[in-house]
């Protein structure tokens, strides 16, 4: 706490100084000539693609690294998701994999010198009727054997975690109980992609903002390079770190990718006192909420019932979002909604993601995130530049290959989804 509050008036000095004499800041991470050739190019400078340049230059000493990213870092997925982790999964596979995320994230301030904000608040899953309390409790169960702490709740301990929400009989959807998973919480997002984006340029990774990459070079079977809009690189090795645009990226090699790209929309409202500490989400009344430190609620639901590429905000959705969340929580009925948004989720058919090799060598993907992108971006970001870095598929990662279509051995993590989509 010391420490904390010694930091603190450091960073306040610091700012009052800055101010005063007018100094320029440094910049966090550089700008670099794009080069001819570099030993990686990854495509996606979101948190997924700096964590991977990040842990491919600290793990395993591989820096000649390229990010390249078609407009400003954490502008798609990254910087439009609602900030939330966790790791009670419905799968052995799901709950050991995001439990590493969740474990990198616990220290990532530290890893990257960077104050990430990561807040344990607890996430608290409601269930309105028997059959999700059903599914609450296997969740549980599939956790606790993997040693993550989960248990399903009665409304007794849901009022005294969080008080504002309305346990009565009262609500159309009555509350039963809930999944509690007191390791989940928020984590600031931008400043996830800028401690990546600052870390990994310090350790050589060159981050190339406002440069598409148009064309993918394969020859004999084989990635040979990109092209960009700033220049031609060869590359014997490209990863695919998009979201939203995963498919299009993936064609340019050559690589059919089973995903369909659906908006998901969210909000924020203006700041008011705290009231209201973990994570709630409710499948039923398809939303998630939390508070931020600085009071504002954040808002999401389920993703938009159609593909498109589109990012605007609707009016059908904040009216709907409103809704549901009154009826969880009606001391909120006067609080403003200040602004909404939309980011793109790769949604694929058992709601896994894909990671790993492709038919093409040489070229990588870390795609298909539907709405779990951001709670999986340390641990992807590690175990692809583990594979990339020795040639073997993490333990980890395995379930979630490409070819796993072609086997029909799916994942089954629908049924972990935060709301039913
Ligand atoms: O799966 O926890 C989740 C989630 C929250 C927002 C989108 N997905």
């Amino acid at each position: 706490m010391k420490n904390r509050r010694r930091i603190a008036k450091y960073s306040a000095l610091s700012l009052i100084k800055q101010s005063v004499t007018g100094r320029r800041w440094s910049r966090a991470w550089r700008h670099h000539d794009l080069q001819a050739s570099y030993d990686v190019v990854i495509i996606g400078g979101g948190v997924h693609g700096l964590a991977t340049a990040y842990y491919l230059a600290r793990n395993h000493g591989i820096t000649n690294v390229a990010v390249i990213e078609k407009s400003y870092i954490g502008s798609g997925g990254s910087g439009r998701n609602t900030a939330i982790v966790r790791s009670n999964y419905l799968t052995p596979e799901g709950s050991a994999f995001y439990d590493r995320s969740l474990e990198l994230y616990e220290r990532l301030a530290d890893d990257l010198n960077f104050n990430v904000m990561f807040e344990k608040r607890g996430h608290m899953t409601l269930a309105h009727n028997d059959s999700s309390l059903r599914t609450m409790q296997w969740r549980a169960e599939v956790n606790k054997l993997a040693g993550i702490d989960s248990d399903v709740i009665g409304t007794h301990d849901i009022k005294r975690l969080a008080p504002a929400i309305d346990v009565s009989d009262r609500p159309r959807y009555p509350i039963l109980g809930a999944l509690w998973h007191p390791p989940g919480g928020i984590v600031r997002h931008d400043a996830v992609v800028w401690g990546y984006a600052r870390a990994a340029d310090s350790l050589g990774v060159h981050i190339h903002q406002q440069t598409e990459v148009t064309a993918i070079d394969v020859a004999g079977g084989r990635v040979t390079g990109v092209v960009t809009t700033g220049g031609r690189i060869s590359t014997p090795v490209v990863v695919n770190c998009t979201a939203g645009w995963s498919t299009l990226v993936s064609n340019l090699a050559g690589v059919r990718l089973p995903i369909t790209t659906r908006p998901l929309q969210a909000a924020v409202t203006e700041a008011v006192q705290p009231i209201l500490n973990p994570v709630v989400v409710s499948g039923s009344l398809h939303v998630y909420l939390s508070q931020t430190a600085r009071g504002e609620f954040v808002f999401g639901a389920s993703v938009d019932p159609f593909s498109a590429y589109s990012t605007r905000g609707s009016l059908e959705f904040a009216e709907g979002l409103a809704g549901h969340v009154l009826e969880l929580m009606p001391s909120l009925s006067h609080v403003r909604m200040v602004r909404q948004w939309s980011g793109l989720c790769d949604m694929t058919p058992d709601f896994g993601p894909i990671i790993g090799m492709t038919p093409v060598a040489g070229f990588y993907v870390d795609v298909g995130w539907g709405t779990y992108g951001f709670k999986g971006a340390p641990v992807a970001g590690e175990q692809t530049a583990q594979l990339l870095a020795t040639g073997v598929v993490p333990e980890l990662i395995a379930p979630f290959s490409l070819d796993r279509f072609e086997r029909g051995d799916l994942t089954a993590e629908k049924g972990a989804a935060a709301v039913g989509h």
